[in-house]
């Protein structure tokens, strides 16, 4: 109600002015967190000034969502494992053109901004560059007007803080949601099922298709916390969306009862356990099945939200790319190719033809190493059991692509063995890379010369083949 007495480009709701900004960080001090000047600790001091900043950046966030929603552009979605986002009061304050008036408000209460915005607790839910370039483009997307949604994993624990005792590094852990995150909001209405395991049930049913149905798994939720993400100089204010783990599971009051406390809470605590902490390294390939875990539960809720957005306004599923592009930032989310499929095919019904098509139009993926210590490749064993239908997805890609890549070279059996996406031998695995540069309509490197490079090496016969 509010926006319509209050045109956005104004945001004069909030006010703008030294003295409204200053009554505003009063105004959340004691109304939100109900505390006086002389028992405000510093932290205190932050949040009231974060809140002050948050409610000035919700007018414009809301009127962002509002306006994509009516006029229906293309949306981008960066999916990554890893968003290094670090502080984001200094951040909002600059990019709302807000720096002069909060810091004469800040001056009128005897505080400093730089002081402020040194309290600010880090989002570090990243390694480095790969975590970095992920939080950079959200940044620019917003500051080019670019309808875009980040997605990733709302980790408990970002990357550890390192101390040296007696010469040796020791790490000590992020506990970064220890106190309150003052720009994120829980989206407790955006609840998504996550499966795991189970078996795959092959059913012929009366239309004489046949179904593939996903029995006897363990689920888990994945629940949505927006952040919000301001562009510089403009209204555009996009969203990142990062999810945590619930269990679906109630507590059992039963076990409570009779005295086996452990066991009341032990399924909730191993299921959010999948985004407990960010893993440390992205040098090397370690293959837990954690870690596994952890890709596709941000996969699997980030590509369910994708698609009820899209059926929120279409029903041509043709029209899935022309509404939606989604950018798979290395290989950790590149399980979102079978999982659209999935969906496609055993939810929604399309023939494995025309969902793939969807698929390759629909993903772009950006290669990060060409190290081969650092490039995934999952045992096949481990997909079977934690995802059934995602393997025989894959098996199905690869059958069918590697068709193409035998019309193309007939007899060529080194290339389709070098080209395909399951590696021969005792022990099979799946490259992930190739999954993702076969179900990608692009593929990008991080700089010119690295995507050069690919081209020579990681992905010479894919190169050129297409
Ligand atoms: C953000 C801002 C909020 C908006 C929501 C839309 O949380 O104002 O309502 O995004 O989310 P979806 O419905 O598009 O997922």
């Amino acid at each position: 109600m509010s926006m319509k007495q209050c045109p956005p480009w104004q945001l004069s709701c909030k006010g703008n002015d030294v003295d409204t900004f200053r009554l505003s960080i009063l105004n959340n001090l004691e109304y939100r967190l109900a505390k006086g000047e002389f028992f405000a600790t510093d932290y205190d001091k932050f949040l009231s000034v974060a809140y002050a900043v948050a409610e000035r950046l919700t007018e414009r966030w809301i009127l962002t969502q509002q306006t994509y929603y009516q006029s229906r552009p293309k949306r981008v979605y960066y999916l990554s494992m890893e968003f290094l986002m670090g502080r984001a009061l200094g951040n909002s304050v600059l990019n709302l053109g807000l720096e002069e008036t909060a810091r004469g408000a800040l001056l009128e209460l005897g505080m400093k901004m730089e002081e402020i915005r040194e309290i600010e607790v880090d989002a570090g839910l990243g390694n480095g560059g790969l975590g970095r370039l992920a939080a950079c483009f959200m940044d620019s997307l917003a500051t080019l007007g670019i309808p875009a949604h980040g997605y990733g994993i709302r980790y408990d624990y970002g990357l550890f803080h390192q101390k040296i005792v007696d010469g040796r590094q020791v790490e000590t852990p992020d506990n970064w949601l220890a106190l309150p995150n003052p720009w994120e909001v829980a989206r407790a209405e955006h609840v998504f099922k996550v499966h795991f395991g189970g078996y795959i049930e092959h059913r012929t049913e009366r239309d004489g298709k046949e179904h593939a149905y996903w029995q006897n798994a363990e689920e888990v939720l994945a629940m949505a916390y927006d952040t919000p993400i301001p562009g510089y100089d403009t209204v555009t204010v996009n969203t990142l969306r990062l999810w945590t783990a619930h269990s679906s599971h109630e507590f059992n009051l039963e076990y409570f009862n009779n005295g086996d406390y452990m066991r009341a809470s032990q399924e909730q605590l191993m299921t959010e356990n999948i985004t407990k902490v960010l893993y440390p390294n992205d040098q090397f390939f370690v293959g837990r099945e954690l870690r596994l875990k952890q890709e596709y539960f941000l996969v699997s809720a980030s590509i369910q939200d994708i698609v009820r957005r899209f059926k929120y306004d279409h029903k041509d599923w043709s029209k899935f790319p022309d509404a939606v592009a989604v950018q798979l930032n290395d290989t950790h989310p590149s399980l979102a190719i079978p999982e659209l499929m999935r969906l496609l095919v055993d939810e929604e019904g399309l023939a494995w033809d025309k969902a793939w098509n969807i698929c390759v139009a629909t993903f772009g993926y950006t290669n990060h190493t060409l190290l081969p210590e650092a490039l995934e490749d999952w045992p096949v064993s481990m997909l079977e059991a934690l995802l059934p239908r995602h393997m025989e997805i894959i098996y199905l890609i690869n059958h069918y692509y590697l068709q193409d890549v035998s019309r193309r070279y007939p007899g060529d059996i080194d290339r389709l063995r070098r080209m395909s996406l399951v590696t021969e031998g005792d022990t099979k695995h799946v490259r992930m890379a190739y999954l993702a540069v076969v179900g990608s309509h692009s593929v990008n490197g991080v700089a010119q010369l690295h995507s050069r490079i690919m081209t020579e090496t990681l992905f010479r016969d894919f190169y050129e083949m297409w």
